[in-house]
């Protein structure tokens, strides 16, 4: 197959699912071209089958801000042209399923391709149900061939606040499994021997609850000899560095961040605390699991499709920092009992999140529109 794929290139969620689908197509022999503002986040090596073509702003005095989604929507459809694409896969509904819906609408109809919108998560909470964007974000679902959704939740949730007529496909994120090996048991250097490790990793906005990562850690480390490991960057971290100032725990805390290889950080963990406001799904989790490593996350959207509570890690209620230390204090003083977790992580992102399973409901899915 021929296909065209866009997606955000930032350090998120989104982002990452599209290039490591990309990837694992064109592995299948299939054509794959990215068109992006930019080079995706982790389009960093060479592929074969992968064509990466980014999109040239235009700028004129006229123009308020150079008109980029235009610019993304007519590049679409001069790759989709040019190349014979059958198939075109949006992740996120703004704008980049729109553009390719306005690309489409510019080519001649008979080599129009199918076009697959993937639902991430803040394109349906935040942004889709800013009243807005709500039209706009309503009318890419509906004007797509088929729509998927990364959870059941999400799914619910498209269905609840835009009320769309076509069914939404759950197709849950994957990793490959390749990458993260089992047993990394590889202490890193970033602790004492006798130090245990809590991470967070994310791109620090609101919705990431950073601050509720110091305020737990706080009370965690009153118990526990443990350091603060902050994977990432973004909006929050000052919040963050001030209140680690107000209580005291800023010398034991380090911030990394941004890093692409989260593959060598994520085994170091004793622990991976995620305590968002909501998740549509939770990749930072799924990579903890697939790491072996326990997770300390919410009981928010679809992270509890994710996370067996109880099982690989624990779920609270947002903001419960009391039960956050609880249930990270229980872990970190008991090994047997996180590193049995761990393995039931691993078993779990194995069967249920795994790439061959997951790209082959991808494949099955664009050949059902392809007939
Ligand atoms: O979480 C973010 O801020 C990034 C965002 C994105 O769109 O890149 O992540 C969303 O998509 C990911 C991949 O499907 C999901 O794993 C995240 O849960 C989801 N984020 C939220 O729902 C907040």
């Amino acid at each position: 197959m021929k296909i065209g794929i866009t997606c955000h290139t930032s350090a998120g969620g989104s982002g990452i699912m599209a290039t490591e689908l990309g990837i694992a197509l064109a592995g299948r022999g299939h054509e794959v071209h990215f068109v992006t503002l930019e080079t995706p986040f982790r389009l960093t090596e060479f592929h074969a089958n992968i064509v990466a073509h980014t999109v040239d702003p235009v700028t004129y005095p006229v123009f308020h801000n150079p008109p980029m989604s235009l610019a993304l929507a007519s590049k679409i459809s001069e790759v989709a042209e040019e190349y014979g694409i059958e198939l075109w896969h949006a992740h996120y509904a703004v704008p980049n399923a729109v553009c390719a819906i306005i690309a489409r609408e510019m080519m001649a109809e008979e080599r129009r391709f199918k076009l697959v919108t993937t639902l991430h998560g803040t394109d349906i909470t935040l942004v889709g149900s800013d009243p807005s964007f709500f039209p706009i974000t309503k009318f890419a679902i509906q004007r797509s061939d088929a729509a998927t959704a990364v959870s059941k939740w999400l799914n619910a949730e498209t269905q609840r606040v835009f009320g769309v007529e076509k069914p939404i496909h759950t197709i849950y994120n994957f990793l490959d499994d390749s990458k993260f090996p089992p047993n990394a048991t590889e202490r890193c250097t970033l602790a004492d021997d006798n130090e245990k490790i809590i991470m967070h990793i994310s791109n620090f906005r609101p919705v990431k609850r950073v601050t509720d990562v110091v305020r737990a850690f706080k009370k965690i480390s009153e118990s526990v000899n443990a350091i603060l490991v902050m994977v990432g960057d973004g909006p929050e971290r000052m919040s963050a560095v001030g209140v680690a100032r107000q209580l005291g725990v800023d010398h034991k805390i380090k911030y990394l961040g941004m890093n692409e290889r989260i593959e060598a950080i994520l085994p170091c963990a004793d622990l991976v605390f995620q305590p968002s406001e909501h998740e549509s799904f939770g990749l930072v989790p799924l990579e903890a699991m697939f790491c072996q490593v326990p997770v300390l996350g919410t009981k928010s959207g679809g992270v509890t499709e994710v996370v067996e509570h109880g099982e690989t890690g624990y779920l609270t209620e947002v903001g419960d920092i009391d039960a956050m230390a609880k249930y990270a204090i229980r872990l970190l003083t008991d090994d047997e009992h996180a590193a049995q977790m761990g393995r039931k992580g691993r078993a779990r992102a194995t069967r249920l999140f795994s790439k061959e399973a997951i790209v082959n409901e991808y494949e099955a899915l664009y050949k059902s529109l392809l007939g």
